[in-house]
């Protein structure tokens, strides 16, 4: 016999609220705990990934996820907002404080959103717009045809030289003074080397143009000093906060003041509704973690990482795409040595190091094979691997990329990649 109270909570759905994810859902809890396995049993070398504090999880599983806050801190559509202002305003502050910016949004759910956002700022369906190629280290928000951004808009897009891989700066120029695009964007999601930002914004403005910087990949460089800030440069800099940033899954969007209420009105309610508070509380712990001097070594460390790795593979005999790397990731061209990227990521894997598969500049395979592996150091650097073990990861690489599959050369890598993370245990 269930007692009255047993049949109040039956009756609301309120005995859900005590229960564990194992007793509710045993499949999702198994997978959970599938991925908390793989993640540390995994070289994870995916440039845009990472592994993020107990602190920034915390504040993702919070009770926010509960709260509708559409509107900006005291302004909103919805009652009982007070802690959610207090999460928003700390987010916004200390977001202006580590990027040095005059104004931040930091609503966005993602990247796309974020860039999106912008886009309905400042264009017209129509406009030209100018990016970087996709095949060159671009990102498919930044114009491609597949993409609402290539959809929406005429899109030009600028590409690396031929000869040294690097962004081409004067086919930029000619390209913007030729097409006079509204707005050109900048940043990439394969590019390792500097990104002129002052460059670009002289070339905007011969051409009249606004100019965005998308720096979701090296914003952790960006916000400690480690690659030059477009801040100053551009109109609009959007950000994803969960690559060298090391926050939640999700974006972030700095602009000029003067941009501020328009890219305000553009993100809620012109693409979005109620903000992930959640999330943007997330958000806030990782600004706060990336505020800190331990922060800059974190990201110092990414990059000898990087240098380190970058070299130790090319001394097993493959080539690097523009020749190195400055920051935290840099394109292989297994090709060079007649293994596909599809086929190398997969060999990887079953070895338990993550990678994945990339077009290089001019690449002739399609995108789906590609030439190239895309190797970043962020999540490793996380766990605390430093140079020496980047020359051990480097010969696990050639060693399995150089087995044509076979599968003992696979097996006994496995067990050497297990043993390497076991020394650098993640949580
Ligand atoms: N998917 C991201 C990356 O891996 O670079 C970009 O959005």
């Amino acid at each position: 016999m269930s007692t009255i109270k047993e049949q109040q909570r039956a009756a609301t759905g309120h005995e859900f609220l005590d229960r564990s994810i194992a007793e509710v859902d045993p499949q999702i809890a198994e997978a959970i705990a599938m991925e908390i396995r793989r993640q540390n049993d995994t070289l994870e070398l995916i440039a845009s990934e990472n592994h993020v504090s107990r602190a920034v999880l915390t504040a993702m599983g919070s009770v926010f996820t509960n709260k509708y806050a559409e509107g900006y801190p005291g302004k909103r559509y919805y009652g009982g907002c007070g802690p959610t202002d207090i999460v928003e305003n700390i987010a916004i502050e200390r977001a202006k404080e580590l990027f040095k910016a005059e104004h931040a949004n930091v609503q966005p759910h993602s990247g796309s959103q974020a860039n999106m956002s912008v886009y309905f700022t400042v264009l017209k369906p129509g406009d030209t717009i100018m990016g970087m190629d996709l095949a060159h280290g671009g990102h498919l928000t930044h114009g491609h045809p597949l993409s609402y951004s290539g959809r929406d808009f005429k899109v030009v897009a600028y590409h690396v030289r031929k000869d040294d891989e690097t962004i081409d700066y004067d086919e930029m120029d000619r390209l913007a003074q030729e097409h006079k695009p509204r707005l050109i964007i900048c940043g990439a999601s394969a590019y390792s080397r500097i990104i002129d930002f002052k460059r670009i914004r002289e070339i905007c403005d011969r051409a009249g143009a606004l100019m965005m910087a998308d720096i979701a990949h090296i914003a952790g460089l960006v916000v400690t000093g480690l690659h030059p800030s477009p801040v100053p440069y551009a109109d609009f800099v959007t950000t994803t906060t969960h690559k060298t940033l090391r926050g939640p899954r999700a974006g972030l969007i700095l602009c000029k003041e003067q941009f501020a209420k328009d890219l305000d009105r553009s993100v809620f309610p012109g693409v979005q509704g109620g903000p992930l508070v959640h999330i943007i509380a997330a958000k806030a712990v990782s600004f706060q973690e990336a505020l800190t001097p331990e922060f800059k070594a974190y990201q110092m460390q990414i990059v000898k990482n990087a240098k380190t790795l970058a070299q130790a593979v090319a001394d097993n005999g493959f080539r690097i795409v523009a020749g190195g790397t400055d920051n935290h990731l840099f394109m292989t061209d297994v090709y060079s040595k007649g293994i596909t990227g599809k086929d190398g990521q997969q060999m990887l894997e079953s070895s338990n190091i993550t990678v994945n598969k990339n077009t290089i500049p001019f690449d002739t395979q399609k995108p789906m094979v590609a030439s190239g592996l895309r190797i970043g150091t962020p999540a490793v650097t996380t766990r605390g691997l430093r140079e020496p073990e980047m020359k051990t990861i480097a010969n696990l690489i050639g060693r399995v990329l150089d087995s044509k599959g076979d599968q003992a050369v696979i097996q006994q890598v496995k067990s050497e990649v297990k043993q390497l993370c076991d020394r650098f245990p993640i949580y």
